[in-house]
C-alpha cells in the first residue's frame, strides 16, 4: 500500500518543479523571519528572490548543529512561540541540548511522513502497532505515534524498555507491527529465547528499526531470529524526527526519502562541494515545508549515497543508502550521543594524565562499550616506577577508578578505562588525528552462536 500515491509516485520532473517552488518560497520565508538567515544571506550576497530552482541550492549557506546550539533554545524559530505547539530536544549528554519546535502544521506534516513510513514498512489500517521507541523529549515515540494514528493503526504507546511487558503485549495483544531500535530488537529476541517463546508464534510481520546505525548482517540476523521483516527508518530531530526516509518492504534496498518535504543532497564533508547523484558523502537536508524551525542545507553529519533509479515498489522518490558513518566524530553509545571533545573536557583537570588518549568502541553481548585509554604523564609513570605500572597496582587502580567516575558524571554512561604508559596513545601525523577505533561493524560476537 502506498499512503500518498500522488506524491510518492509523481514523475521526477513534476516533483522537482514542486521542490523548486517550495524552495523559492522557503528562502523568502526564512529571510523575512529568521535574523540568523537574513544576516547569513546578506553576508554571502544571496538575494532571496533570485533562488527559484533546486539548481540554485549550492548558492545557499549550510546550517550546522552549532548554529542551533548558538541560538539555544528558540533563536532559530521562524514563528512566535504562541504558534509553537510542541518542543522536543536531542539526546545531548552534557551541555545544551538541541531544541526543536513544531507548529500544528508541522505536526501534521510529521504525521503524514510517518504514515508513509508505516505503509512503506507493510502496515495496513487496523493493524496493531507496538511502539517501543521512547516517548519524551526524544522524537521517536511521539513522532511514530502520530503517524500510526494517521494511518489508522491500533497504536500501543508502550515506549522503550521493559522487555517483560513488551513480550506480554506481543503475546496478548498480538501486535502486527513493532518499532524500536535495531539493537533492542535483538535484546527482545534474546529474551524471547530465554522465555522459551518461539517468535514464529507471535503475530509481528514487520519491525521498523532505526535511530542508530545497523548493518545488512544485522538485518539478516534479526529477520532470521524474529521471523519478520526488518525495515530501516531514518530521521533526525533537527529535520523533523523519524520520517525523513524509510525502506519499502518490497525492495529493502535503500530508504525512500520524503522528497516533497525534504530536499536532499550529498556533499563532500571536507570541502562542502555539492556532489553528483550516486556519490558517497554527507547528507544535507533543506526542509521545504516546515514552519517553526525551517532549515536551509542542514548538515546531518551522516554519510550515505542517494539513488534516484526507479524502485520496484512503484514509488518514484529517491532512496538513501544505510548510514555508512558519521562525518563528524559523534559516537552513539547505547543510544547516547557522545563527542570525543566531551571526554577530553572531562579528563583535562586530572593532573596525572597527559592530553593524549585513544578510544575504542566495541560491541559485547550486543551492547556497545566505550573504552577510554588515557596516557599517564611521564612524572606519574616515574613516580609509580616503570616495573610497577600495571592494572593491578593499587595506585593505578585508584586513578583508573577516579577517571571512570569522572567520565560517568560527564557522559552519563559507563566506560572502561585503561591507562597507557607515556607515548602509547596516537599522535597526529600532520593530518587529522585518528584516536578512535570503532570495531562495531566488524565484530561477530553479536551473531547467533
Ligand atoms: O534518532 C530520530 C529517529 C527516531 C529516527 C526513531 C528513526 C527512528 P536523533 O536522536 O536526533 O533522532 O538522532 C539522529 O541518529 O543523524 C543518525 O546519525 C542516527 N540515525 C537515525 N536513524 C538512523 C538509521 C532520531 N536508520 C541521528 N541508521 C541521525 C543509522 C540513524 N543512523
Amino acid at each position: 500500500m502506498i499512503w500518498n500515491e500522488p506524491l510518492e509516485t509523481m514523475p521526477r520532473s513534476e516533483l522537482e518543479r514542486l521542490q523548486s517552488d517550495r524552495l523559492g518560497a522557503l528562502v523568502k520565508y526564512v529571510y523575512e523571519r529568521v535574523p540568523f538567515y537574513r544576516q547569513r544571506f546578506d553576508k554571502l550576497g544571496v538575494k532571496s528572490d533570485r533562488i527559484q530552482s533546486i539548481k540554485d541550492l549550492p548558492q545557499l549557506p549550510f546550517t550546522g548543529k552549532n548554529d542551533l546550539r548558538d541560538h539555544y533554545p528558540f533563536g532559530l524559530f521562524a514563528v512566535p512561540m504562541d504558534e509553537v505547539i510542541r518542543l522536543h530536544a536531542s539526546s545531548g549528554t552534557t551541555g545544551k541540548p538541541t531544541v526543536v519546535g513544531y507548529t500544528r502544521e508541522d505536526i501534521d506534516i510529521w504525521a503524514e511522513v510517518c504514515a508513509r513510513c508505516f505503509a512503506l514498512s507493510g502496515a495496513k489500517p487496523g493493524d496493531i502497532f507496538q511502539n517501543a521507541y521512547g516517548y519524551g523529549l526524544f522524537t521517536g515515540g511521539l513522532g511514530m505515534h502520530y503517524g500510526a494514528e494517521k494511518l489508522g493503526l491500533n497504536t500501543i504507546p508502550v515506549s522503550g524498555g521493559n522487555t517483560a511487558r513488551q513480550i506480554t503485549l506481543l503475546q496478548d495483544f498480538r501486535s502486527d507491527i513493532m518499532a524500536c531500535t535495531p539493537s533492542y530488537s535483538l535484546t527482545l529476541a534474546d529474551a524471547l529465547h530465554s522465555e522459551g517463546i518461539n517468535p514464529a508464534d507471535l503475530a509481528v510481520r514487520s519491525f521498523i528499526l532505526g535511530a542508530e546505525p545497523w548493518t545488512e548482517e544485522m538485518r539478516d540476523e534479526i529477520e532470521a531470529v524474529l521471523h519478520a521483516d526488518a525495515v530501516n527508518i531514518y530521521g533526525l530531530s533537527e529535520v523533523i524526527g523519524p520520517g525523513v526516509s524509510n525502506e519499502c518492504v518490497e525492495g529493502k534496498n535503500g530508504m525512500h526519502l520524503m522528497e516533497d518535504h525534504f530536499l536532499c543532497e550529498v556533499i563532500d564533508p571536507e570541502t562542502g562541494e555539492h556532489l553528483p547523484t550516486g556519490s558517497v558523502g554527507e547528507l544535507v537536508i533543506t526542509t521545504l515545508t516546515k514552519k517553526a524551525l525551517p532549515l536551509i542545507r542542514y548538515r546531518t553529519g551522516d554519510i550515505c549515497t542517494i539513488d534516484k533509479d526507479p524502485c520496484r515498489c512503484g514509488r518514484t522518490t529517491a532512496r538513501m543508502s544505510r548510514v555508512l558513518g558519521r562525518a563528524d566524530d559523534m559516537l552513539i553509545i547505547r543510544g547516547v550521543n557522545v563527542f570525543p571533545t566531551q571526554i577530553e573536557a572531562a579528563m583535562v583537570g586530572l593532573a596525572e594524565i597527559s592530553p593524549h588518549y585513544r578510544l575504542i568502541v566495541s560491541r559485547h553481548n550486543r551492547l556497545d562499550q566505550l573504552e577510554v585509554q588515557p596516557e599517564v604523564t611521564e612524572a606519574y609513570y616515574q613516580a609509580i616506577g616503570e616495573s610497577h605500572f600495571s592494572p593491578e597496582n593499587q595506585a593505578v587502580v585508584e586513578l583508573t577508578n577516579r577517571i571512570t567516575h569522572t567520565l560517568r558524571d560527564a557522559l552519563l554512561i559507563n566506560t572502561k578505562v585503561t591507562l597507557l604508559p607515556p607515548g602509547q596513545a596516537p599522535r597526529s601525523q600532520g593530518g587529522k588525528i585518528q584516536r578512535l577505533t570503532d570495531t562495531r561493524q566488524q565484530t561477530s560476537d553479536d551473531r547467533p552462536q
